[in-house]
This record gives C-alpha cells, sequence and structure tokens, in this order.
C-alpha cells in the first residue's frame, strides 16, 4: 500500500512532488509506523480559538466557507498554533449541497437548517446536480492553504451520504434520525436514489479538495451510530464506497469515521465488502482502540480515539487517558492520534497544544513507554 498510485494527480501534488509522501500522517495512513505519531484533532478550527472567533465575527458560517482567504486562514489558525500533523480544511459537510442549490444555513448554537426538508420521491426528483463550476472556491481555498502548509498535509472531508441524508430528511439536526431511518425503510427505491444523489455532490467535493492538493481524505459519518448492522450494509454502505469512489483513482488515502460506530466498525472498514476498502478507520472514544483492532484486524490503520470529555479534567488524569490511547493503539498496524470525536468549543486550546507535544514524546507507539 506504500507505494499507492498517485499518476492521476498532477506532478505538483505534495504527494506527487515528494512534499508530504513521507509525512508521518500520510506514512501512517499508509500502513507504516513512523518514528513520531502523527496528531490532529477534529474540529481543531473553529470555536476553540480565539483568533477564529475574532475572524469570524460578522461572516455567516457558510459566507466563510466559501470565501478562500478566510477559509485558508482559518485552516492554518490550528496547524501554526498547535503544531499538529496535519490540517484539515476548513469547510461543512453540507457545503457541496448548497453548492449543488440545497436552501441550506447554519444557524449558530444549531447546524445546519433546511429551508424545506425533502421527504418524497418528489423532492428527491427536483434535486440538481452539482455543477463542478460551483467547487472553485473550494479548489481555490485548497490551493492556498497548501502553498501555505509546506511538509504538512492537508485533509480534505466530506460527509458520508447517511448523515447528510439525516439532515435533509429531517431538516436540521436531530437526535436518533427517524425520519430519515423511516423514509430508509418505507420508500428504499426513495432512499437510494437520495443517498446516491448524496454520495456524488459529496464525492464530487472530496475530488475537488484532493485534486487541489489535500493529501488525505476523510468521510465523515457522524451519525451512522443510529442504524442497525443490517441495516447499514444494505442500505448505507454501498453509498458510502459510492461516495469515497470518486478519489480511488487518485491514491490519495481515505480515512472513514463515524460516532457511536462499534457494530460497524469492520464493515466502515470494508465499505460492506469481503476486503479493507479504506486505508484507516476513526474510532469513537466508546472503544479503545486494542478492542477496535481486534474487529478490524491489522490490514487498516486506526485514528482516534481521546474522549473529548477528558480535554477539560485535570492534565494529570487526561495524560494518562492519552498514553493509555497511545498504548492500546500499539495493537495496530499503525495509529493516528485524534479525538474520539470533535473538539468542544469551550476547549481551553493551551491543552491541545499540550497534548501534542506530549503525543510526539512518545515515541512510534509501541515501546510500551506510553503504558
Ligand atoms: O459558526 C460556527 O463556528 C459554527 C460551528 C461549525 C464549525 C466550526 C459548524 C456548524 N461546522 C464547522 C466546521 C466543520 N464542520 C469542520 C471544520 C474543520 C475541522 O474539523 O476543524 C468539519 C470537518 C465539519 C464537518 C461536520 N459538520 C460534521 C462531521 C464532523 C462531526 O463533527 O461529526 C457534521 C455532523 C457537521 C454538521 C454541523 N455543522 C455545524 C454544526 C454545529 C454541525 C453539527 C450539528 C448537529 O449536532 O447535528
Amino acid at each position: 500500500m506504500t507505494d499507492a498510485p498517485t499518476s492521476s494527480l498532477p506532478a505538483s501534488h505534495p504527494l506527487v512532488s515528494g512534499r508530504t509522501s513521507g509525512s508521518p500522517l500520510v506514512r501512517a495512513l499508509r500502513g507504516d509506523r513512523p518514528e513520531t505519531l502523527p496528531v490532529w484533532f477534529m474540529r481543531q478550527a473553529g470555536r476553540s480559538l480565539p483568533e477564529y472567533r475574532e475572524l469570524r465575527v460578522g461572516t455567516a458560517m457558510l459566507d466563510a466557507c466559501l470565501d478562500p482567504a478566510m477559509a485558508s486562514e482559518i485552516t492554518l489558525q490550528p496547524v501554526r498554533r498547535h503544531g499538529v500533523d496535519a490540517g484539515i480544511f476548513f469547510s461543512d459537510i453540507v457545503v457541496p449541497i448548497k453548492l449543488a442549490g440545497v436552501d441550506v444555513e447554519i444557524v449558530p448554537g444549531r447546524g445546519p437548517v433546511l429551508g424545506s426538508p425533502i421527504r418524497s420521491a418528489a423532492d428527491v426528483d427536483a434535486l440538481e446536480q452539482l455543477d463542478p463550476a460551483a467547487l472553485a472556491p473550494i479548489s481555490e481555498a485548497v490551493a492556498r492553504t497548501v502553498e501555505q502548509l509546506g511538509d504538512t498535509p492537508l485533509i480534505g472531508f466530506a460527509g458520508a451520504p447517511f448523515t447528510l441524508a439525516a439532515y435533509l430528511v429531517e431538516g436540521g439536526p436531530s437526535k436518533d434520525h427517524i425520519r430519515a431511518r423511516t423514509l430508509m425503510h418505507s420508500d428504499p427505491e426513495t432512499w437510494s436514489r437520495l443517498l446516491a444523489w448524496a454520495a456524488d455532490v459529496s464525492g464530487a467535493f472530496l475530488r475537488a479538495q484532493v485534486l487541489a492538493g489535500a493529501s488525505a481524505a476523510q468521510l465523515f459519518d457522524s451519525w451512522v451510530g443510529s442504524l442497525s448492522r443490517a441495516d447499514y450494509v444494505q442500505s448505507v454502505a454501498p453509498h458510502s464506497a459510492a461516495a469515497l469512489a470518486h478519489v480511488a483513482d487518485l491514491g490519495v488515502p481515505r480515512i472513514h469515521f463515524g460516532v457511536g460506530s462499534g457494530e460497524v466498525l469492520r464493515d466502515m472498514t470494508t465499505l460492506g465488502t469481503d476486503s479493507v476498502g479504506v486505508d484507516a478507520v476513526g474510532v469513537d472514544w466508546r472503544l479503545p482502540l486494542d478492542e477496535a483492532v481486534r474487529r478490524v484486524g491489522t490490514g487498516v490503520t486506526v485514528q482516534g480515539n481521546i474522549d473529548p470529555a477528558v480535554l477539560s479534567a485535570p492534565w494529570e488524569v487526561l495524560e494518562a487517558h492519552v498514553r493509555d490511547v497511545v498504548r492500546r493503539g500499539g495493537a495496530a498496524r499503525a495509529h493516528v492520534v485524534n479525538l474520539g470525536h470533535g473538539v468542544p468549543p469551550e476547549t481551553d486550546p493551551a491543552v491541545l497544544t499540550r497534548i501534542v507535544a506530549l503525543v510526539h514524546e512518545l515515541g512510534d507507539g509501541t515501546d510500551g513507554a506510553a503504558a
């Protein structure tokens, strides 16, 4: 896997030119154990940073995402501050559906809200394809960011079809995504067309980021934990595979993450097939990493899984927890240290910087020193 083909990428792409191909993140995703464990944090860009809050004053969330200079600056802020081993592109999973013409906005303190939810066959029929030209601000923001990042890789991302459908059908954030799951059972044909549309739109968004210079691609299926395993395998995994297929020919390492994903972790690794279909699987805080490895095997890198709740505990407690995460991650072929979900907005950013320094002291994570 180390020699994954990268021929469809432009020669100037950091994975091809060599700028990021030897980085700890890319090596770990491809299955090596670099001398230093890579670490980054989901939602590292955003509300925990005062410089972010300052920059965002007066600009709506989705406007910030579509302003290349602002999106790029916000992406770089946590990299400068914490010394993390990767940037994650500042955007949102609903950006591509907005660019495809869906009436969606991000309401502060709440999340994505739709003007009118998508609930019937006719609603799905009315969805429009994403015009590739609409992705220009995304490509420009990524290109600007990658230029500034030097040897540090940028992770591109997109929402998985199920998590997007959870917003599209519900019309906003919801607890158990009941309406979405009802549609899946009551009208499987409409469900399938909706997820196929979401896979196309998300896949195009992900591909634009990779072509513009992202060195890894993460698919977020944040709400996958509300599905039974049977429903996941039958009605969801094929569409996640379709979204990820949009970058398959580019040879970029692919990460698949979900929350509450213990029951389906193996299926998220295989994408419902017989063999490993991604380079890394993200694990939430509920499942110890050694147990995750027991479930997914050693053909895939694990990413995770510091409990976000422990970030605000006393340092001694947090330090012991981080060491335990690293020790358990030693069971995997390779480990990318991260949280089990996003950084809570009230987190003291100094704590994140301290975790990065600690992880970088722990070597490749297999010497038992972490214990
Ligand atoms: O004004 C603000 O600051 C709004 C807060 C915010 C931010 C900073 C939202 C609204 N989105 C984002 C950025 C964002 N969203 C990133 C940035 C890069 C980084 O990680 O540093 C990423 C990767 C996302 C992806 C995203 N959006 C996911 C998947 C990841 C996850 O955390 O599970 C999901 C589920 C969303 C939807 C969304 N957007 C925003 C909120 C508050 C939510 C969740 C709402 C809910 O609870 O349903």
